[in-house]
């Protein structure tokens, strides 16, 4: 699986993205020894032409091992080539859907859905964390851990476990979702329930792998980065690599935010691609520093105490601010709120498509139709949203929604209870 390089540099290594000192690519920390910025992963690109690169993409589809059964390794001269012991489950290979209810509902026709619920944890972070992973133990790593609103724990979990590397996770004692929760500790993670919110897990988690030497996970982990780009890569080769004009993501630490970023000026560095796309980065009102910071043309970093429905982008102090900024500016992208009732109709649509999202994926879909209806996406423009999580990783809000709230909110369907009668199913279908 290692390309022929030549030798004279690395194949990789990392810079610091605020100062450029660098370092090599095995270095186990998270942040620049001079500055305290966050590291950036670089490859150099290998001696081919763009259809040779192009070729080797899509033939590996249909070839042996880790590299052909994974959406993340497939793609390895751009994620972390010349590496062979790979800890892969496999992941990513997750379907562009349309489905015209919710085309209908955003009022975007031709909206397709990237959804990197069809991961084998659930969510996108499994993209990041075989990456992340495989660096572990490239490194020697004794163990690993991160702080989390639920998604990434459940992945390191998977994947520590895959790897017996023991795992440690920090999250909010709090408000993280139940299927989140289950699988930390199904797939065994020492889990500990943090009486605070998702910055103060971050900060302790920082300390717990300075002090301690657990390597940390978190998205500001520069490999989790390199995975999380990929999902861009694979949705320009589901389109035969024309770019979409807009690409619409919810928003949450920026870790997503800044790997897309960084995927799409490298496509466009390696000639795979000859424009980008617009980022539109989606937060929730209740938990939106950076679209705040966004409408004061990012003049200042900003902070909230966070509060939404969408747990897992319930993040007030977002880690990867300074790449996300970058990606944003370069991709002439946007930034927006929506209201966690926006997110619950949103999420009610897909659901109801057959389709199916966890709150903060709903994000997404919700952003797109406030910019359709705004008018910054335009009639006739190609539209990609990206779905993070799956339904089933937050029963308790959909039973919630559905069953309970008063009055009943748009799309709910409440169930209803009968006596073991067929006049009973009668009577309600007649209703
Ligand atoms: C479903 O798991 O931060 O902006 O600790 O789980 O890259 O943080 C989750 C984030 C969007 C936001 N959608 O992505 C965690 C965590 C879902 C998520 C986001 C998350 P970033």
């Amino acid at each position: 699986m290692t390309l022929g390089f030549s030798t004279d540099r690395p194949d990789s290594w990392q810079a610091c993205s605020a100062c450029g000192n660098e370092t090599i690519i095995t270095d186990p920390r998270p942040r620049c020894g001079n500055c305290g910025g966050l590291l950036e992963v670089h490859h150099r690109a290998p001696d081919l032409t763009r259809d040779e690169v192009l070729r080797r993409f899509t033939e590996r589809r249909g070839g042996r091992g880790a590299a052909a059964a994974s959406g993340v390794w497939r793609f390895q001269e751009m994620v972390l080539p010349g590496v062979s012991d790979i800890v892969s489950h496999p992941e990513g290979n997750t379907p562009l859907l349309r489905r015209a209810a919710v085309e209908r509902w955003s009022g975007v026709p031709g909206l397709a859905l990237k959804h990197e619920g069809y991961n084998p944890t659930g969510s996108f972070k499994d993209r990041g964390m075989t990456v992340g992973v495989t660096q572990a133990r490239r490194i020697g790593a004794r163990a690993v851990g991160c702080a989390s609103t639920g998604n990434t724990a459940a992945s390191l979990a998977a994947y520590a476990a895959q790897a017996e590397i023991p795992a440690l996770v920090l999250v909010p004692a709090e408000g993280v979702a139940l299927g989140k929760l289950a699988q930390s500790l199904a797939y065994g993670a020492r889990t500990l329930l943090v009486r605070g919110d998702f910055d103060d897990c971050l900060r302790l988690v920082e300390e717990a792998s300075r002090e301690l030497g657990v390597y940390l996970l978190n998205s500001i982990n520069p490999f989790r980065i390199e995975g999380q780009k990929t999902i861009v890569l694979e949705l320009l080769q589901q389109l035969g690599w024309e770019v979409p004009d807009w690409i619409v993501l919810p928003a949450g630490n920026l870790g997503n935010t800044s790997a897309f970023g960084k995927a799409l000026h490298e496509a466009e560095r390696w000639g795979l691609i000859d424009r980008q796309p617009r980022l539109a980065a989606v937060q929730a009102a209740g938990a939106a520093p950076f679209a705040t910071s966004f409408a004061e043309q990012f003049r200042q970093r900003r902070k909230v105490k966070a509060e939404t429905v969408a747990t897992a982008i319930r993040i007030g102090d977002p880690a990867s601010w300074d790449r996300a900024v970058r990606a944003i500016v370069e991709t002439d992208g946007v930034v927006l709120a929506v209201s966690d009732d926006e997110i619950l109709e949103a999420k009610a649509a897909v659901d109801a498509a057959g389709v199916g999202c966890e709150p903060a994926s709903a994000a997404s879909v919700a952003g797109a139709r406030r910019l359709a209806r705004e008018g910054a996406i335009q009639p006739g423009q190609s539209v990609v949203a990206i779905l993070t999580g799956h339904v089933l990783k937050d029963p308790g809000i959909l039973l919630e929604y559905h069953r309970e709230r008063q009055p009943s909110p748009p799309g709910a369907n409440r169930p209803i209870e009968i006596d073991a009668r067929l006049s009973e199913v009668e009577r309600v279908l007649k209703a």
